[in-house]
């Protein structure tokens, strides 16, 4: 790979460039740093946009309609669907390019699914990069549909500016989502498919569940959709835009970031150090031997082996 011809096509907003970009996010490819190094200063300008919820609920078809207005006002818009817990892109994503092929021609949007293949820090640490490249490619908006409702799907999701948690009736009870911290990232709840029995049950119960939180300064609305009828879609979008705007003005947006940049480095050098003490007790029998036979203790092994990694540096 020729990462300076790579970086020149990413800048320049190529769409091959950015393809192959964001493989070599998801091998966890050598050539990772200076792609890194290449395109960073000229990040930080896209909006990001998070949607969660449960395999089904309408993330895809939703993402699909937020294109659409995005289009309208001539913004360019990137989607990336996530799929954390599977190392290959499956059925689902596949039929997320279904649901938004009517923009696959579109030269202002970009359509991509990802699966984490090597990357060291598996993909909360893959999506952000990911992202950046769509953001030094021009991308205004980017959204990240993540599928599914654990943790490491929340992490996902909640890694943007404006994270969208996508329900529809009767599908993943309130309890469920409380358990995966969904309620503290969410700032914009969608009970799609509003066209079906139980919607307006299921947004009663997550008004009921938000109410017994605590106070925030941002109250995160209860939106209702159905997306095939469009209904609803204009009213998600004022959303959005208004928790932007919330955040821009109160200063929250930079907090967020920088918060999610730090700890994005920390998390980039804890795999990286965890690497190299792997390697130093690979390296080190007598040390393993020493564990082994009880001699040494858990912590003094570690102190060890952290001593062995930085005489090393
Ligand atoms: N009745 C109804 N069906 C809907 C609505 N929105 C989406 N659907 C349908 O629900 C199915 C799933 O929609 P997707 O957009 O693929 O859902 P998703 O959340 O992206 O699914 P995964 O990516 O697999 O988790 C499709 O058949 C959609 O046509 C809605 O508002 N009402
Ligand atoms: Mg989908």
């Amino acid at each position: 790979v020729d990462v300076t011809d790579l970086i020149r096509g990413v800048l320049a907003g190529e769409r091959r460039s950015v393809a192959r970009a964001i493989s070599l996010v998801e091998d966890g490819a050598p050539e990772l740093a200076a792609l890194s190094a290449g395109i960073f200063g000229r990040t930080g300008a896209a909006a990001t946009i998070g949607l969660t919820g449960a395999p089904g609920v309408g993330k895809s078809t939703l993402a699909g309609e937020l294109v659409r207005t995005v289009r309208l006002q001539e913004d360019r818009i990137a989607v990336l669907a996530v799929d954390p817990t599977s190392p290959f892109t499956g059925g689902a994503l596949l039929g997320d390019r279904v649901r938004m092929q009517e923009h696959a021609t579109d030269p202002g949007v970009f359509i991509r699914s990802m699966a984490t293949r090597g990357h060291l820090g598996g993909m909360a640490l893959a999506a952000p990069e990911a992202v950046r490249i769509l953001d030094a490619a021009g991308y205004g908006r980017v959204i990240v549909e993540t599928v599914g409702v654990g943790q490491a799907e929340v992490e996902v999701a909640a890694a943007t500016d404006t994270t969208v948690v996508v329900l529809a009736p009767g599908a993943g009870d309130a309890v469920q989502m409380a358990k995966a911290g969904i309620l503290e990232v969410a700032d914009v709840f969608v009970v799609n498919k509003g066209d079906r029995e139980g919607a307006g049950e299921t947004a009663r119960d997550v008004r009921q569940m938000l109410g017994m939180g605590p106070k925030r300064d941002w109250a995160p609305p209860v939106l209702m959709t159905t997306a095939p009828s469009k209904d609803g879609l204009g009213e998600l979008w004022a959303a959005i835009e208004a928790h932007r705007a919330h955040m821009a003005a109160t200063g929250g947006l930079e907090v967020r970031r920088w918060a999610r940049l730090r700890g994005e480095v920390e998390s980039l050098a804890a795999a990286r150090f965890r690497t190299r003490v792997s390697e130093a007790f690979d390296a080190a029998p007598a040390i393993a031997d020493d564990l082994a036979a009880r001699r040494v203790d858990p912590y003094r092994t570690a102190a060890i082996l952290e001593a062995t990694v930085a005489a090393g540096d």
